[in-house]
């Protein structure tokens, strides 16, 4: 239990020679963390609440964490938000919900369980300690015309408000249907009248995407007349398939008018993102980055789940979404290697004796070329036994992370995935990649973003190298620092 910042430090301290265990993305202390949840930028501070099990690195009995940061960087742990309480509406867990600003009085909605039905909190002291409201729940449950076909799935409340009304967006789906979001709308926050299904999937189509059985974690963005739905897929009911959608399109009268959708993280880990609006007017998105291994493994490390870098989103002028790290983040830079003008022939690599760590972040930009493979290899071993590959195939504009190397240890995962990536003719391709020691995350032009989790075995698996493995390439130039852990232990 996160009882006392001495208790998270020697949690944080414990753990800390895991040399997978990330050292620059926020974590809870110990244990089991799953979604983003109530994120607020409330007088200067950033707050970042999330799904914790403080018992053991399992989904369990789902508390909500807490922590704040005033730069987005460095985080301190604070108690623990919200725990599930026998006799109350939310005795089973308190999952996953939202926070806003109600005239001055912070206010969280979140997910009861079980059933699956619809809590308020609220704070009189700065976010630290909640106060469970006595007409909990505020939703008892999906409407009851709909009731039937939803299975009980009915979670995750997102809450805006717009004109004179509150509205809230919760997670569900139809039987036989798909995926749905349901609309809600209320003055007080305390009764909310059901209005209709903002948003309806098609689990029967493949294209362009597939939207899978199950919708939960739901956002609304705005920017200006446009707005952009984030939402979280259960691709099958009992299986794994897990991934975040987008759509873009116009709110109006009530309802949505859906223009362009897609994925936009890729990579198979990130899930169930969450959103703030801050005080310079972006919209900064974290999102759950699983675990890559098995579950016994997750368990004898003591901990599982860490939370994605903080990313900028907003809509692109020609359908999809811009996806950038924030500034922020280059405080952690230290030691930095430039270099400027590198030719690599076919089979050429090319890296520095000393470049070797496994918490990196790399800006490579390489000049268009019409039919070559190039890449960055990263926890390379000394021989290449172990490595991770970062590879860009020009001719099919393709950005591929190849882990069948990526460990000694079989019974983690190896495969690879491959996206296009948009570009303009002409343009640079810029990679902006950073490593945490488990943790890969890769940008590429600012508007595809890839996420994965890799487990090398060895200790010296720390090297960093260039590579053409087909045609010639030049990259322009290459910045590698190393970063720093945010945990003083
Ligand atoms: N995780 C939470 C739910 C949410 C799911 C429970 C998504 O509220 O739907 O841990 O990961």
């Amino acid at each position: 239990m996160i009882d006392s910042a001495a208790s998270a430090y020697a949690q944080r301290k414990g753990l800390a020679s895991d040399p997978h265990r990330p050292g620059y993305h926020f974590l809870p202390p110990a244990n089991w963390m799953n979604d983003p949840n109530g994120l607020l930028h409330w007088k200067g501070q950033y707050h970042l609440f999330y799904q914790y099990n403080p018992d053991a690195p399992v989904h369990g009995r789902m508390h909500w964490g807490h922590a704040t940061s005033p730069d987005l960087v460095h985080w301190t742990d604070l108690p623990i938000a919200l725990t599930p309480t026998p006799g109350r509406a939310d005795a089973g867990g308190c999952w996953s919900g939202c926070a806003i600003d109600n005239h001055g009085t912070p206010t969280l909605l979140y997910t009861g369980v079980d059933p699956q039905v619809v809590c308020l909190a609220t704070s009189a002291d700065e976010l630290l300690t909640w106060q469970y409201y006595p007409g909990n729940p505020v939703i008892a449950g999906p409407p009851a015309e709909l009731q039937a076909g939803t299975g009980g799935d009915f979670r995750d409340p997102f809450v805006w408000k717009e004109g004179e009304y509150w509205y809230l967006l919760i997670g569900s789906r139809r039987e036989g249907v798909g995926g749905m979001l349901l609309l809600y709308r209320s003055r007080t926050l305390s009764t909310w009248q059901y209005l209709h299904p903002l948003l309806v999937g098609d689990a029967r189509t493949l294209q362009p995407v597939w939207t899978g059985e199950m919708w939960e974690c739901p956002n609304l963005l705005t920017f200006g007349d446009q707005r952009v739905l984030l939402f979280s897929v259960v691709g099958a009911q009992e299986s794994d398939l897990l991934y975040p959608l987008y759509v873009t399109g116009a709110f109006q009268d009530e309802q949505f008018y859906p223009q362009a959708q897609g994925m936009f993280v890729h990579g198979g880990y990130f899930y169930a993102p969450q959103v703030l609006s801050d005080d310079q007017g972006r919209y900064l998105m974290w999102g759950w980055l699983m675990e890559g291994r098995r579950s016994s493994f997750s368990q004898e490390a003591g901990w599982a789940g860490v939370m994605s870098l903080p990313v900028m989103v907003a809509p692109l002028p020609g359908g999809g979404l811009s996806l950038e790290p924030v500034p922020e983040l280059a405080t952690l830079r230290g030691h930095h290697w430039q270099d400027d003008c590198i030719e690599l022939e076919e089979g050429m690599t090319f890296s520095h004796d000393d470049m070797r760590d496994d918490c990196l972040e790399m800006l490579v930009a390489v000049e268009p070329s019409d039919n070559s493979e190039f890449g960055v290899k990263v926890r390379c071993s000394p021989d290449g036994q172990e490595q991770t590959r970062l590879v860009y195939q020009s001719a099919s504009r393709r950005i591929s992370i190849e882990r069948e190397q990526s460990s000694l240890n079989p019974a983690v995962d190896h495969g690879n995935c491959s996206v296009g990536v948009e570009a303009d003719p002409g343009e640079l391709l810029k990679l902006h990649i950073f490593l945490d020691c488990s943790v890969v995350e890769v940008f590429v032009n600012g508007r595809c973003y890839l996420a994965s989790r890799i487990y090398p075995e060895r200790r010296d698996s720390l090297g960093l190298e260039l590579f053409a493995r087909k045609g010639s390439v030049r990259v322009r130039s290459l910045d590698t620092w190393r970063l720093a852990s945010i945990w003083n232990i």
